[in-house]
């Protein structure tokens, strides 16, 4: 039995080719290979529906929480539906079984022991009379003096940031100051099963065939130390917690949202049990990649500490990223395909399929660009796959009939597509959508090859026989695609199967003879046109420019003084050697370095940043930092004063235009694996790579 599910989207907002890609698409050509192969199994998913965001937008649109998530789950579900998503169930996580089992399993780990409470100190909102998450208290950046920085985060300068640092913070409800005010949380403690989950996913990783980044990002979560995590929130939008003293909370969205598959799950089928807590099933579960730990840690975590019998995730199959042109998919901004989009572009639902499986984000992150929409429509779907059902079906129409029967020869063209088959039908098992779809473009190709070469159009003048074989060969050969293809494009392989008058076929068919019935043979897709290309770039936004490093001025320096900033307690200001004179530069680094650390010691200073004041001193420039889990690291360089950095040998080149922190932050230099790199590739300096020895894996900023 197989049980799949995709990440349950959240409700308040419209999705975007990425995340249709990302989760409900892919689990849907898993989903509906199981079926062609005759498994037992259901699809599950459905709109996550509760917690802060979703409570804070019915505030912000004066209406209910209940009115926003009716309006976004039929949105998802419409465009779902659209793109041919075979989902036996897309529920949502207000379903009138959700409560129960979220108490239910709560009370359990409770009983068991692994819920502790803490009193903790949160920001609250006197005037909307709520606590207020981080991120809904809004004030002016100590770091860039930007106006409209939130409490997690500045959006202008990206640094991270506690609500106590901002300047005049205000509630971003009521507009009314914060107050601190104390609160009790019941906290999740997951430290307790570190070793049982630990050997758990050892095991499951290898037999579940995770992928090395899914095994490797929760093994170092374990590594880390896992941390009681709060479960309880003051809000109203959400699952009660049953617990005396803990009226008018409710359950953390990360707590109720993954046994939403389970109570969505109990919304399909009063048999939920035998899914969730039976012995034979294996539970294949689809999502983005930043939701890995939920999936390998909390969730299996949550069932784990019941003590009860449930079934944990087999196998995670997780995408990264997919962008627009280069840039970010932004509905705000209107860049980017969204599902409405797509619904109303007059483009067929299965061409958008093929495009996102054909460039499906597996490894790394992939881009949706319009000229590889238009080119691998054209030529992959069109040109070789298309145009080989329609000249095999108009042949053998036009030379042999309507009625015609394709018998299995045993020959060495169809010996070698059998191989092919065999293959796909491995990677299909192993969920390796992308290279399955090629090679079914493969075998395609062989088959419009087979046909070129065979030159049947000849052959038939001079020996019928001869052609009707070769014609039996390709006709079982389409047959046998519109099989392959069915998980990719559904309505494809039912418009292929119903030319050819066949009314159903599963995998077990493939190879075997039938008997088609010819009725009217039509192209199945209409080219796309250069100039439609162009209108639909214009329409959806060009994608933001990209931001190359040749525009920034980063040089080594020596810090020659520090001294505390007069007025700002987190500031140095320090006075820094460069290769063209002294500047001040000011920077956030106390209470993470002391001034004899920074003293004497080389670093990278961004040269072309427009000079800033803050606090009153004047900034004339940044200090390189890197920021990840593990906190800020400054970017120490080996190399002489004034010496640039440089990627593959190749120094950043104009100096004189200057450039904002906006800007810096759009360059994307991150550290990966201990170094500095840019695109992927190391940062040098004098050539040595410049590397961390705290933060492995961060931003640059
Ligand atoms: N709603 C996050 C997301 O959409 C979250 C997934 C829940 S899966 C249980 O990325
Ligand atoms: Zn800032």
């Amino acid at each position: 039995m197989i049980l799949i599910t995709a990440a349950l989207p959240y409700v308040n907002n419209v999705p975007h080719l990425g995340n249709i890609i990302g989760c409900v698409l892919s689990a849907d050509a898993f989903a509906r290979y199981c079926r062609l192969k005759g498994y037992e199994c259901i699809y599950v998913c459905g709109t996550d529906e509760y917690g802060t965001a979703t409570e804070i937008k019915a505030l912000e649109e004066g209406t209910t929480p209940q009115e926003i998530t009716e309006r976004y789950h039929k949105i998802h579900k419409e465009i779902y539906e659209w793109f041919g998503i075979s989902f036996d169930i897309f529920g949502r996580t207000t379903n009138r079984h959700h409560k129960e089992i979220v108490q239910h399993i709560f009370k359990k780990i409770y009983e068991n022991g692994y819920i502790i409470e803490k009193e903790v100190e949160q920001f609250f909102d006197p005037q909307a009379n709520m606590f207020l998450a981080d991120r809904y208290i809004e004030g002016t950046c100590p770091y860039c003096g930007y106006k409209g920085a939130r409490g997690d985060q500045c959006e202008k300068c990206g640094k991270m940031l506690h609500p106590e640092e901002l300047i005049e913070p205000k509630s971003k409800v009521s507009g009314a100051a914060p107050i601190k005010k104390s609160t009790k949380h019941l906290f999740f403690d997951l430290s307790k099963l570190a070793s049982a989950l630990k050997e758990w996913i050892e095991k499951r990783s290898v037999e579940g065939f995770w992928s090395e980044n899914a095994r490797n990002v929760s093994l170092w979560w374990i590594k880390e130390g896992l941390k009681p995590r709060a479960i309880t929130r003051d809000l109203k939008w959400g699952v009660p917690v049953p617990l005396e003293g803990y009226e008018g909370k409710v359950f953390y969205v990360w707590f109720d949202a993954p046994i939403g598959y389970i109570s969505i799950t109990a919304s399909l089928t009063e048999d939920w049990e035998k899914w969730w807590r039976g012995k034979e099933v294996k539970l294949y579960q689809f999502m983005g990649k930043d939701n890995i730990p939920f999936h390998t840690l909390l969730f299996p975590g949550m069932l784990m500490a019941t003590g009860e019998r449930w079934t944990l995730v087999y196998h995670i199959n997780t995408t990264e990223y997919l962008n627009y042109e280069g840039g970010k998919f932004s509905k705000s901004r209107g860049v980017g395909v969204f599902g409405d989009d797509a619904m109303k572009s007059g483009i067929p639902a299965d061409v958008w399929r093929y495009y996102l499986f054909a460039n499906r984000p597996e490894k790394a992150d992939t881009h949706f660009t319009w000229d590889d929409f238009y080119e691998k429509t054209n030529s992959e779907l069109i040109d070789n796959f298309a145009n080989l059902i329609n000249r095999v079906l108009t042949f053998i129409k036009r030379n042999f009939g309507e009625e015609f029967v394709c018998r299995a020869h045993n020959t060495p063209f169809l010996k070698e597509q059998e191989e092919i088959a065999k293959e796909i039908e491995e990677c299909m098992e192993k969920v390796k959508l992308k290279e399955a779809l090629h090679k079914i473009m493969h075998l395609s190709k062989n088959a419009n090859r087979y046909f070129q070469e065979r030159r049947v159009w000849e052959v038939v003048k001079e020996d019928r026989e001869e052609a009707r074989r070769i014609m039996e060969e390709l006709g079982l050969q389409v047959r046998d695609l519109a099989i392959l293809i069915h998980p990719f494009l559904p309505h494809t392989s039912q418009a292929i199967l119903s030319m050819m008058g066949v009314g159903s076929a599963t995998w077990k068919d493939m190879g075997r003879e039938f008997k088609m019935r010819l009725g009217e043979i039509k192209p199945l897709f209409k080219k796309l046109e250069k100039k439609e290309i162009e209108e639909m770039r214009k329409r959806f936004g060009e994608g933001e420019e990209e931001v190359g490093l040749e525009k920034f001025d980063i040089e080594v320096g020596k810090i020659i003084e520090v001294k505390k900033h007069p007025n700002a307690d987190k500031l140095y200001i320090e006075k820094v050697e460069m290769g063209d004179g002294v500047r001040q530069i000011v920077s956030g680094l106390v209470g993470i370095y002391t001034p004899a650390e920074l003293l004497w010691k080389k670093v990278l200073i961004l040269k072309n940043l427009k000079p800033a004041k803050l606090r009153g001193e004047i900034s004339e420039g940044m200090l390189l930092a890197a920021e990840g889990k593990e906190g800020v690291e400054v970017l120490f360089a080996e190399g002489e004063v004034g010496e640039k950095v440089a990627v593959e040998g190749k120094k950043a080149a104009q100096k004189e235009k200057m450039v904002t922190i906006g800007d810096f932050k759009k360059l994307d230099l991150r550290v990966e694996g201990g170094k500095v790199v840019y695109k992927g590739k190391p940062l040098t300096v004098n050539g040595k790579e410049i590397r961390t020895e705290k933060v492995k894996e961060g931003v640059v900023r």
